[in-house]
């Protein structure tokens, strides 16, 4: 049988949360918690696909927990915990490598971005990374998956897995075909300094994202310095397509403002790129700026974070044994 509606969703520690994780999915976990159960998993198995620092990754685990609170996840209504202390999630992860095919993943194009022209160089988890993501999710038969548009490709793996499983193991409806939810205005933030590349925390120029943490002046800073165009700003979408930063900045400004981007371009045509950006850096920091606050005030209470993500992992534990219990006994392991 079908579960009813589930949500799972995870996020790496692998530094500073930035506006795109905010706007292209963080922001929906708080929506989607007033009406649904739902599981929030800070993903340090993924993380480790790169080369972490140990002390660094302990650090930003803690941090992504903090950033989850201050941003209005509350731990006593959704489920939030770390992945690797349930470690049911690495098992049903093994089941899927023996389940995925070898020909799917190499279709993944966000292991051909990370790994770049070092592929053979990659580590063997940066590859089946999407197997254990699809992992996370059906471990708990989770039916929606609020993601940013870069992970539709790995959510659609996950429905395949999900799929073959059934079939392998004749068990019709055994695991749901996970739903993304994936915001339809702003899927995707991009870098504020090449609008063609998503806003990253890997980046290594801080001047691409505004960060969760960021000070009102280096929100100031980066504003200024993002890429716009010299020209006014043109009056329709086709024109402002060709220029990808101009479009991004908009694109920040409609959401941040829950407008939407048709009267966005009215109210802006005709403008200089100075006028948008000089609004836009008085929203982001009334939005950005009391989350950055309650997360570094957060951060100083680490006994409390520790506490947060253990009782996540109690409760994620009781249905991750069970479904896991009952995968076993479809495998045929004793
Ligand atoms: N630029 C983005 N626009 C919209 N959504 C985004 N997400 C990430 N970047 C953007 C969404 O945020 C959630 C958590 O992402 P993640 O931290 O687990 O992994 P990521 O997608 O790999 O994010 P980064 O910032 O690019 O991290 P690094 O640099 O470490 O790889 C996901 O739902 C993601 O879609």
């Amino acid at each position: 049988m079908i579960n009813k509606k589930l949500v799972f969703s995870g996020v790496q520690p692998t530094g500073n949360l930035h506006l795109g994780n905010y706007l292209g999915a963080i922001k929906n976990f708080v929506l989607l918690q007033k009406e649904l159960n739902c599981i929030y998993c800070v993903v340090d198995l993924h993380a480790i696909t790169v080369f972490q620092n140990p002390k660094e990754l302990m650090k930003n685990t803690l941090e992504t927990v903090a950033s989850f609170i201050a941003t209005g996840l509350d731990p006593n209504k959704s489920i939030i915990f770390n992945q690797s202390s349930v470690s049911a999630h690495s098992e049903l992860a093994w089941i899927f490598n023996c389940v995925s095919r070898v020909g799917w993943l190499n279709r993944m194009t966000q292991f051909k971005d990370k790994a770049g022209s070092n592929k053979e160089k990659a580590s063997v988890g940066l590859y089946i990374y999407p197997n254990l993501m699809a992992a996370d999710i059906l471990l708990y038969k989770a039916t929606h998956v609020p993601v940013g548009a870069d992970q539709k490709q790995h959510l659609e793996l996950a429905r395949d897995i999900a799929q073959k499983f059934n079939k392998d193991f004749n068990c019709e409806d055994f695991f749901p075909l996970p739903e993304p939810l994936i915001l339809k205005n702003i899927s995707r933030v991009m870098s504020l300094r090449d609008g063609t590349k998503k806003m990253s925390k890997s980046d290594e120029s801080d001047y691409s994202r505004i960060n969760l943490k960021d000070s009102p002046d280096e929100i100031i800073k980066k504003i200024k310095k993002a890429k716009s165009g010299s020209e006014p700003i043109p009056d329709n979408l086709k024109s402002l397509e060709e220029k990808p930063e101009a479009l991004n900045l908009l694109n920040i400004y409609t959401e941040v403002l829950k407008s939407n981007l048709e009267k966005t371009i009215n109210e802006m045509a005709g403008k200089e790129y100075s006028f948008v950006k000089n609004k836009l850096t008085e929203l982001l920091i009334s939005e950005i700026c009391p989350i950055g606050k309650e997360i570094k005030k957060l951060i100083n209470d680490e006994t409390h974070l520790r506490e947060v993500l253990n009782k996540g992992a109690e409760k994620a534990r009781i249905i991750a044994e069970e479904n896991l219990k009952n995968v076993r006994e479809k495998v045929g392991l004793i």
